[in-house]
């Protein structure tokens, strides 16, 4: 079902100096940066070779990320893995009693097509499909 990693998502609290840090100590450049209210996250993502690393700044303390630091602080918060089709990975996890988020896909960054799957079905890892 996964093709690769797609990005790791990473909780920040100042995504100016999150950026900043990343591009000045490990040389990744941050070429696209979006505000998506449905998600309630400011993000910044940044090309490592086919993968990213997804920068993400809570735009309030009552959304997921702003939920994720206020109870365990920043650091890495999901993993990004490709799918050829996330409908389809869908209706395949659903046979194999797994807990959905998104029982359909949404709109995600840079025009993919995305579904959460939940960390209590996944060993405590939040998971996204990301289909391009
Ligand atoms: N990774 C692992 N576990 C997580 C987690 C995460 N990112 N976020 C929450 N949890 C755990 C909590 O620790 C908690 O565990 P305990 O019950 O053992 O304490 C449990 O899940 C419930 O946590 P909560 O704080 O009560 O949070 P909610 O149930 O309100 O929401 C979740 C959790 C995963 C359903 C919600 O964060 C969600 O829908 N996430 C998907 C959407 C998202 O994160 N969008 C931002 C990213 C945008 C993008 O990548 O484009
Ligand atoms: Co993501």
């Amino acid at each position: 079902m996964f093709t690769r990693v797609d990005h790791v998502g990473i909780a920040v609290r100042d995504l100016d100096a999150a950026i900043s840090f990343y591009e000045k100590t490990f040389g990744v450049s941050f070429t696209y940066r979006h505000t998506a209210q449905d998600q309630g996250v400011e993000e910044a993502m940044g090309q490592v070779g086919e993968s990213w690393i997804q920068l993400l700044k809570p735009l309030g303390a009552e959304t997921p990320v702003g939920k994720f630091i206020e109870s365990r602080g920043e650091g890495v918060h999901h993993i990004g893995y490709g799918v050829a089709d996330v409908r389809a990975a869908l209706e395949e996890l659903k046979g194999h009693d797994i807990r959905l988020i998104d029982e359909h896909p949404r709109p995600g960054s840079r025009g993919a097509s995305i579904a959460f799957i939940h960390p209590k079905s996944v060993g405590g890892v939040l998971v996204e499909l990301v289909q391009e």
